[in-house]
């Protein structure tokens, strides 16, 4: 039997519907460590903000208090990344992209949006994939414990219904633009979407 095998036969074990084990995934209790260049250092976080920009009707800019000072979800959800690992019943806590959203005001005009991180990372996705979905948050904590940097604290988003490349770390900016733009991994083979269940993981899937 192969590890994908019995890896799902082992789901069962551990009380969890394997259908919720997308297509060519396994399950792991780990937390793998997964991105390109190093991990920002902010400090004090004098010099952090989080924007919201582009197609808004209010542009928004939250100093690292200001965002703290928002109102609080907690989100349990599974996520699944394009290397085959999915991890279920993540806890997380932040605050809902729609909360944000909803403050700036997204024009009708947009139809997509330009996740910006750190040192130039982007990842884009349609705005109905980020708007109106509850588990969609401005995350900055994990499993009751504040984020860790290495894994995009102080702010990270997520998508957990799309690959977990699309939940870009140390995000600094929300854009909502007309015209798509593919992102950094977008640009560089993966899937312009991005469906696990449709196992979109390279151009062309
Ligand atoms: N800023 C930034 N965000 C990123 C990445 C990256 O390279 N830079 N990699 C993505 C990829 S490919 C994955 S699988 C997840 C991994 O998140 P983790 O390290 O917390 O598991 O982060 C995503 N977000
Ligand atoms: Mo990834």
């Amino acid at each position: 039997m192969s590890f994908f095998d019995k890896n799902r036969d082992e789901l069962a074990t551990s009380g969890i519907d394997r259908s919720r084990l997308p297509p060519g995934q396994y399950s792991t209790g780990r937390f793998p460590i997964l991105h390109e260049g190093p991990v920002p250092d902010y400090g004090d976080f004098s010099n952090w903000t989080f924007e919201v920009v582009g197609l808004v009707e209010r542009p928004m800019k939250f100093s690292f208090e200001e965002f703290r000072s928002l109102p609080v979800t907690s989100v349990l959800c599974d996520i699944h990344c394009v290397t085959k690992w999915s991890k279920f019943d993540t806890e997380w806590a932040g605050v809902t992209v729609d909360h944000v959203a909803d403050l700036a005001g997204v024009m009708p005009e947009a139809k997509f949006v330009i996740a910006h991180a750190e040192f130039g990372y982007t990842t884009n996705l349609p705005v109905e994939d980020l708007l109106g979905h509850p588990h969609n948050l401005l995350a900055y904590r994990f499993g009751g414990d504040e984020l860790e940097p290495i894994h995009g604290g102080p702010l990270r988003l997520l998508v957990p219904h799309l690959y977990f490349w699309k939940s870009a770390k140390w995000l600094r900016a929300l854009e909502f633009v007309e015209s798509d733009e593919p992102g950094f991994w977008e640009s560089n083979g993966y899937h312009n979407y991005g469906d696990p269940w449709k196992e979109q993981r390279y151009w062309g899937d």
